[in-house]
């Protein structure tokens, strides 16, 4: 039997930590917890009472009527929310189902992101004009700035003129790979208004990686930035792409390459090297400072393409997930107020709610987390939003709470493993600030352990903040299960309850049974859809369906495992699929197995995740090598770069063990189970190895293993 420890968390004055509470206001409170050793936390699980029971009843109420018709629940919240240029016929709010991937929500219905995000609080009844849109901060400190609604208006309106100007038509697809730079939201949404379709690559991947991506999405169009800068390093981003543009793959498919210029320290960084035999290079900084700031919205169909991000599956081909205009915008909308717990809650039937928050994601947007909790979503509330493009390491450790500090953030956004690398510097860092604006902290991207969590709430919030662990996915397009502030209970590792909507079940992994009693564990699935979800991927709906509809039919499947407790709350005990998550990074083994077996000393490659201290989660790579090579530490060394060269820095492996043979199976099969296991250290409990076709491999590889820890 585990201790159930109850602390208080409001925001009311600060409490006594981990007081134990006697009152029994919330069901949670009346459970004991019987969790056993599967909850991945090392200590028994704690609850943190942020709320009082009416408002846990409030929500349960609300999720209940969500699920029961979610049709009428989305429709209300499209009609007050959104404004629309034509409304959706009634009998179009969905249709569709999981079976065939046909869902569709609000289609017939005619808007505009960009105009929802933007253009709306320009005019009355918001006129907002005049209030800050983005707070940038640069990789120095002391470059910051203030855009204003207006502003952005105005910029996403020459941005837009200026695609148009080159060609860009509805429907094309757009390839971005910025910086964290205020064009790079601008250019999303100018995309967004004329009704391009954009792709945003994160700025850590490499040439190839963006070749692939250019060349899957067929896109005519690169935008990109001459440099960025990080941690006081210069990014030749430019290079990158013209090193990917000039690839096999690509040729013959884009047609220009825009590059926004002067974010360079001493200005234009403009590198002309690369130039010297292609034509496709658009000034794009001064084509758009040339343009009008007017330019009408395109009257989008709900269920348009609105962007396309890539991501690793269990394959090396990575997938591009389409999410659509609609519904998308909605589910960011929502899901952005009410996990955050927004004051303000705006929407043409609230339009002059007070403006309270400072609200920042530190993600990078080049990633879901971005794209719908640093653009969309706080825009379409119409609230100020903060891009940060520096690392929280720069100058120092105290950078994001200098940050907290200066901006009076409220709502702070990051993900476990950079909570994990900056408790390892201890408390005086954070001490040193004032910390006291901030209402709500949230994390993304993993699990979060509960020692990391406790720091956060501690030591960031002072015991007065709400921790939202937020589980979502760049398939669902928004949060999936978190705690509501000031709502749900919160427990330190567990992402709490679904969001409104979501209809979250365990289905037992074998049969595909629900598992209706708690506690439960099996694989996490969602039995409805929601207007968040992505609708196919890019130019092979089949992989869509193989991939989320097939497995367990009439159901989503996420791909991650995950427990429920008796109080009925999730714990993600991670992918069930070949995908690691690397500091937050979905990477799939076979993309990085790939990369390796590139490299013409590579015989065979089996990759695998090794528990890692800050990144949650390492990446561990057993190859042969090919006849005639032999072993080496520059061979080692080559073949980590051949990582870092196909997909990006963030896969460079931590660890590669060259071997002589793998764990296979008599048929041939390389077993990961048992790589996994030798990586993580567990021989004891390897399970069955009498399938192995030579068992003293095991044994070979763990001294390896063992030698390089
Ligand atoms: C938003 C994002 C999705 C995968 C997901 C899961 C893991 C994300 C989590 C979490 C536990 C959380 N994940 N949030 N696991 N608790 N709060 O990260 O999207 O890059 O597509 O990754 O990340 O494994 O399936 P994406």
């Amino acid at each position: 039997m585990c201790r159930l420890t109850l602390t208080m968390a409001t925001s009311s004055p600060p409490h006594p930590k981990k007081a134990r509470i006697v009152t029994s206001t919330t069901s949670i409170q009346k459970q004991t917890n019987t969790d056993d050793a599967t909850t991945m936390s090392d200590e028994p699980d704690e609850v943190y009472i942020a709320s009082t029971s009416a408002s846990l009843a409030q929500y349960q109420s609300t999720h209940a009527t969500s699920i029961r018709d979610t049709a009428a629940y989305w429709s209300d919240l499209a009609t007050s929310k959104l404004e629309w240029f034509a409304p959706y016929p009634p009998g179009s709010v969905l249709t569709g189902n999981f079976l065939d991937g046909s869902v569709s929500w609000f289609a017939g219905g005619k808007l505009n992101v960009c105009y929802n995000a933007v253009d709306r609080y320009c005019l009355a009844p918001y006129n907002r004009g005049q209030e800050t849109a983005i707070i940038w901060e640069g990789d120095e400190p002391n470059n910051v700035k203030h855009i204003t609604y207006l502003e952005l208006q105005n910029n996403v309106c020459r941005i837009a003129n200026a695609l148009k100007a080159i060609g860009v038509k509805k429907g094309d697809v757009v390839t971005l790979y910025m910086p964290m730079v205020p064009e790079l939201a601008m250019t999303m949404l100018a995309c967004a208004r004329i009704g391009a379709v954009h792709s945003v690559i994160f700025a850590g991947f490499s040439a190839d990686a963006i070749a692939d991506r250019i060349q899957d999405a067929k896109s005519k169009w690169v935008v990109t930035a001459s440099v960025g800068a990080r941690g006081g390093r210069s990014l030749p981003l430019k290079s990158i792409c013209d090193a990917a543009i000039k690839k096999n793959q690509c040729l013959g498919i884009v047609e220009k390459v825009l590059v926004f210029d002067g974010h360079g320290a001493n200005g234009s960084d403009w590198v002309q090297e690369a130039d010297v035999d292609m034509n496709v290079h658009v000034k794009f900084t001064e084509l758009v400072e040339c343009q009008r700031p007017v330019c009408s919205c395109e009257w989008m169909d709900a269920e348009d393409p609105l962007f396309i991000l890539y991501t690793s599956g269990s394959t090396g081909r990575p997938k591009g997930l389409v999410h659509t205009t609609g519904g998308y915008a909605l589910y960011a909308m929502h899901t952005t107020a009410t996990s955050f717990g927004l004051t303000q809650q705006t929407g043409p039937s609230n339009p002059n709610a007070p403006h309270k928050d400072v609200y920042a994601c530190v993600a990078d947007a080049g990633w879901i987390t971005g794209h719908t909790y640093i653009v969309y979503g706080p825009l379409l509330n119409g609230i100020s939003t903060f891009m940060f493009e520096s690392t929280p390491m720069y100058p120092d450790c105290g950078r994001y709470w200098d940050m907290v500090q200066r901006h009076k953030i409220t709502v702070f956004y990051t993900a476990p493993t950079a909570i994990r690398s900056l408790m390892r510097f201890g408390d005086d860092a954070p001490k040193k600030y004032d910390l006291s604006s901030l209402k709500v902290l949230g994390t993304v991207g993993e699990p979060i352990n509960p020692a990391a969590w406790k720091w956060y709430y501690d030591v960031i919030g002072n015991g007065r903040c709400a921790v939202v662990d937020t589980y979502w996915q760049t398939e669902t397009g928004g949060h999936i299960i978190t705690n509501l502030p000031g709502v749900t209970p919160m427990k330190p590792g567990s992402c709490t309850l679904p969001c409104y909507g979501i209809e979250v079940v365990v289905l037992d992994a074998a049969t595909g049974k629900e598992i209706e009693s708690s506690p439960a564990e099996g694989v996490l699935a969602i039995k409805q859809p929601w207007p968040g979800m992505a609708r196919t991927c890019l130019g092979d709906h089949q992989r869509y369906l193989n991939v989320y509809m097939k497995p367990y039919p009439g159901y989503y499947f996420a791909g991650d495992g995950c427990r429920r407790d008796e109080d009925g709350f999730f714990w993600i005990t991670g992918r069930v699929d070949d995908v690691i998550n690397v500091s937050g990074h979905r990477i799939g083994t076979a993309e990085v197995e790939s990369a390796l077996v590139a490299h013409p000393a590579v015989a065979q490659a089996a990759v695998v995740g090794i528990p890692h201290e800050i990144k949650g989660t390492g990446i561990c790579c057993f190859t042969t090598l090919a006849n005639g090579f032999p072993e080496s530490d520059a061979l080692i060394k080559e073949l980590s770069q051949s990582v870092r060269t196909r997909i990006g820095p963030f896969a460079t492996p931590d660890m590669i063990i060259l071997t002589p043979a793998l764990p296979m199976t008599r048929s041939g099969k390389i077993m990961r189970r048992i790589l996994r296991k030798i990586a993580a250290g567990e021989l004891d409990t390897l399970g069955d190895t009498t399938t192995l076709l030579d068992p003293s491999v095991v044994g070979e590889l763990s001294a390896k293993v063992e030698k390089l820890r």
